[in-house]
């Protein structure tokens, strides 16, 4: 009986990878909810189809992006910011999709960071060679709030760096149904994705999908 506990304990440890202090990497958390995420992602995307937004330099993004939730991530040459419009259609973004609230709370919850309640949901579309640079997110007014991302599809390679754009980076190779929760004293750090690899997932073709949830007001 006992030993069995154990064995479970050390189950769910092993799958928990601690990055940094405040940075959690949950592996195969979001696994046994692919469909219901697929579904919703089906549901938002035909709402508000991917685009590439441009950078306020003028440069259209490598990865196509699109949003669900009270409020989106957009970027045109004003800046970056979250705006409740979608500004492809005049239209609100989405609503929420019930699973990815879900979801997220619960690892959210598995990372130490309890009542997690995202208003804000950014969908990043990686087709073959599409990368992130470097860079940290602050946008969001409440730097208190944790941040949680879902990999979906074809594997990646995250970059997690610290508060400083210099400092050493480690590589984090991510796949399907892995859960990132970053908080606390990682919140502000660096982070990018590498050059997603040719490579073959059901749930998304050639594609790499990441749900990044967040409280943005
Ligand atoms: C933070 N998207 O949209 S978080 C973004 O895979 C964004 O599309 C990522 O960064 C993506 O702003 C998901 C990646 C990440 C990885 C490691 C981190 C963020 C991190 C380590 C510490 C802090
Ligand atoms: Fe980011």
């Amino acid at each position: 009986m006992t030993g069995d506990l154990f064995e479970l304990d050390a189950g769910i440890e092993a799958r928990q990878q601690h990055l940094a202090p405040g940075a959690v990497l949950l592996r195969g958390f979001a696994g046994a909810a692919s469909h219901s995420l697929s579904d919703g992602l089906q549901s938002v995307i035909a709402e508000a189809p991917f685009r590439h937004m441009v950078t306020p330099g003028g440069l259209s993004m490598a990865v196509a992006m699109t949003n669900c939730g009270d409020y989106g991530w957009i970027s045109d040459r004003a800046g970056y910011r979250y705006d409740a419009i979608d500004p492809e259609s005049g239209r609100p973004w989405p609503p929420m999709p019930e699973a990815f609230p879900r979801l997220v709370r619960e690892a959210a919850a598995a990372a130490g960071f309890n009542e997690f309640v995202p208003d804000a949901c950014l969908i990043n579309r990686y087709g073959t060679g599409a990368k992130l640079s470097l860079h940290q997110d602050k946008d969001e007014r409440d730097f208190g709030q944790p941040i949680v991302s879902v990999s979906l599809g074809v594997p990646a390679t995250f970059l997690f760096g610290g508060t400083k754009r210099a400092g050493r980076t480690l590589r984090v190779p991510v796949q399907h149904g892995d859960v990132l929760v970053w908080g606390g004293p990682a919140r502000l750090n660096y982070h990018g994705v590498l050059p997603v690899k040719a490579a073959h997932h059901p749930f998304a073709g050639t594609h790499r999908i990441n749900l990044t949830l967040r409280r943005a007001a």
